[in-house]
């Protein structure tokens, strides 16, 4: 009950009564004394009466409210002619007379009772199909919520925290006319991929070039995130595509939301879109991306409410309940995915100036360099209930690649000053050399995988990352084997190439055998696909980085001209099911990771060294690059909050 309007009556004085002839016209123009004070008394008794009545009155609030949302379909129109109704328990007050709209009324009340009570029901049911570790998670997210919540309350705003030095952002035109030729019909193929993605794909992940209809799969839940858009932005930026870049923008401001009943890929999200929006930012400087890659990465956190803290590969992101791919080894998490967070997360933590993102992917590293590694190799699989291995399978290709991959790049991101990731990256590779690294009769050098003490004399498309990165880091090596290191890179780039040499389309195949008087070829038809992949690519820009040698340009040409002639289609670009026939069938699937990668480094390499310098730029696994942090004394940031 409000006073404010009882507040003249008790606060003040009255005013002074006028009771001379303009009050009361019929009477005469003066009144006796005691007949004022009579008319006085009973004027003030009156006003007394009704102050008190007031007071006394019942608080009408308590009859028409309740508190289940009814408050909107109960209060207006009731009639109660007939008397109050009682209806599912709850007392109906209400005036009006109109028979007709009051049974109107009670049906939409009713109605609703019984909707709610079915909603109600519906999610009960669903939380009793839900494992006591799903409603564990989910017990446990919504308490990290209200810490959230209670340490923001608490928390100062921070300092912006100081840009690094952002070099080599416009640059890279090259002077021979024969190169920036080649270089214009790369961006010419980024034209055509983005615009027939704007045309038919538009908001979906990613684009079916031949249906002409957007596209997505698992690793993005049942959402429609744009995973195309927001992998491509940095490459249209680098191309000088602006208006492209700004469509991309506008549609990233509106429409990406996070608050989805979706369940994704932590792994792929971290990369593509958290990769993809930071190094949007770093590139534009515009704040929409910044503000969505810390929220999104808010949702990702969930999935580290496990025992050991190794996340989930997947979580909803709107419940933050996670849980493991089917079909890993003994419910394990994938090397390859919760090993490459560290680059995207301490940025996150060094913009945001929260620890939070931070702290997790060091407890990851933390805990690994605790464990006992089977002959000094990581295997891929690990049980994030129990902490231990599953599998002893070790690769260097899928389910392992970018851990690797990240340890390097966690040094060099830091300016080398985060000297224990070197040296876990540093002991994986002696024993990857070990191990898994041999040369064909035909003396073509490969990388096998691991499984129970047994090399399998097969390599993957992904793997032939690994050459651009043993170039990478080659460079602060131990034991000062820098050459040595360069002269491997080499070594499996012109494996790589050669995988391709040897099909008919010089697209290379998803994996490919060196065993049984076969080098470097697919052997099961399920093998024989080429879905864009940037890997071997990569390595090219890799070396050509570092040696300048005029084939991997070369190289790099005949895979653009191959792309351009095989997997080139009206609507856009598409996969080839088997690379070793000469009329191939189109998988139908432009995947972002060719706008984001492939195109990328196809660019690079026909672009000057000044555009993105390897000294102050490290690229993320989805080719996302990220400045390195140059700051003095800590692995991470200038913000006291770290120190
Ligand atoms: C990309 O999404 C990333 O490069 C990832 O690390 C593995 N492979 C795909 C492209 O092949």
């Amino acid at each position: 009950m409000t006073t404010p309007a009882l507040l003249p009556l008790s606060g003040r004085r009255l005013p002074p009564l006028n009771l001379g002839a303009s009050a009361f016209p019929h009477h005469r123009a003066t009144l006796r004394l005691s007949e004022k004070f009579i008319l006085l008394l009973i004027l003030s008794a009156f006003i007394t009466l009704c102050f008190g009545a007031f007071f006394f009155l019942p608080d009408s609030s308590k009859h028409k409210r309740f508190d289940l949302g009814l408050e909107d379909v109960l209060i207006p129109h009731v009639d109660t002619s007939k008397g109050d109704k009682n209806l599912g328990g709850f007392l109906i007050h209400g005036q009006g007379h109109d028979e007709h709209r009051h049974r109107e009324e009670e049906e939409r009340l009713r109605n609703k009772i019984r909707a709610d009570h079915e909603k109600a029901l519906e999610e009960a049911k669903e939380k009793l199909k839900k494992s006591r570790d799903e409603i564990q998670a989910e017990i446990q997210t919504e308490k990290n919520k209200v810490v959230q919540e209670l340490k923001k309350k608490d928390s100062k705003p921070l300092p912006p925290v100081p840009l690094p030095n952002l070099i080599g952002i416009n640059s890279g035109e090259p002077a021979d006319p024969d190169i920036r030729e080649k270089r214009n019909k790369i961006k010419e193929m980024m034209k055509h991929a983005w615009d027939n993605y704007r045309q038919y794909g538009w908001g979906h992940n990613e684009l079916k070039p031949i249906a002409r209809k957007g596209h997505s799969t698992n690793i993005f839940g049942n959402s429609q995130m744009g995973a195309t858009i927001v992998d491509a932005l940095d490459t249209l930026y680098i191309m000088g595509l602006h208006d492209e870049f700004r469509e991309g923008q506008e549609w990233i401001d509106k429409n990406l939301d996070f608050s989805v009943n979706s369940e994704v890929s932590v792994f792929e999200v971290n990369i593509r879109f958290i990769g993809g929006l930071l190094a949007a930012y770093y590139l534009s400087g515009q704040e929409v991306f910044k503000i969505k890659a810390v929220q999104l990465a808010g949702k990702l956190l969930p999935a580290f409410n496990t025992p050991t803290g190794i996340p989930w590969a997947m979580v909803n992101l709107k419940s933050g309940v996670g849980r493991n791919w089917g079909w890993a080894s003994a419910g394990s998490s994938i090397l390859a995915e919760f090993g490459t967070l560290h680059m995207e997360f301490v940025h996150l933590s060094y913009l945001t100036g929260d620890p939070v993102y931070y702290n997790k992917v060091m407890h990851i590293r933390k805990l690994l360099q605790k464990m006992d590694r089977p002959n000094g190799l990581y295997p891929n699989y690990l049980n994030p209930r129990t902490g231990r291995w599953g599998q002893h399978h070790t690769s260097v290709g899928g389910l392992g690649d970018s851990f690797y991959e990240y340890l390097l790049k966690a040094w060099l991101m830091s300016d080398k000053m985060d000297t224990e990731a070197r040296k876990m990256y540093d002991d994986a590779i002696e024993a990857i050399e070990k191990h898994l690294i041999r040369k064909s009769n035909g003396g073509l050098t490969f990388i096998g995988e691991w499984k129970n003490g047994h090399l399998e004399r097969k390599m993957g498309h992904l793997t032939c990352f690994a050459g651009g990165m043993f170039a990478l880091g080659a460079d602060g090596s131990r034991d000062d084997k820098a050459g040595h290191y360069l002269q491997l890179g080499a070594e499996i780039a012109h494996t790589c190439h050669e995988s391709y040499d040897r099909t008919t389309l010089k697209l290379g195949p998803e994996a490919f055998k060196f065993d049984g008087g076969v080098e470097a070829v697919a052997v099961r038809q399920n093998e024989k696909y080429y879905i864009l992949r940037p890997e071997v690519i990569e390595t090219y820009w890799y070396m050509w980085r570092f040696t300048h040698d005029p084939k991997y340009r070369q190289w790099g040409w005949e895979a653009t001209q191959a792309i351009d002639k095989y997997c080139r289609v009206s609507g856009g670009f598409s996969g080839v099911k088997d690379v070793y026939s000469s009329s191939p069938t189109y998988d139908d699937v432009q995947q972002s990771f060719f706008l984001a990668e492939t195109l990328k480094y196809l660019y690079l390499l026909f672009s000057n060294d000044d555009l993105l310098p390897l000294d102050n730029w490290v690229f993320n696994t989805e080719a996302h690059p990220l400045p390195v942090l140059h700051l003095a004394n800590t692995t991470l940031s200038g913000n006291p909050a770290y120190r």
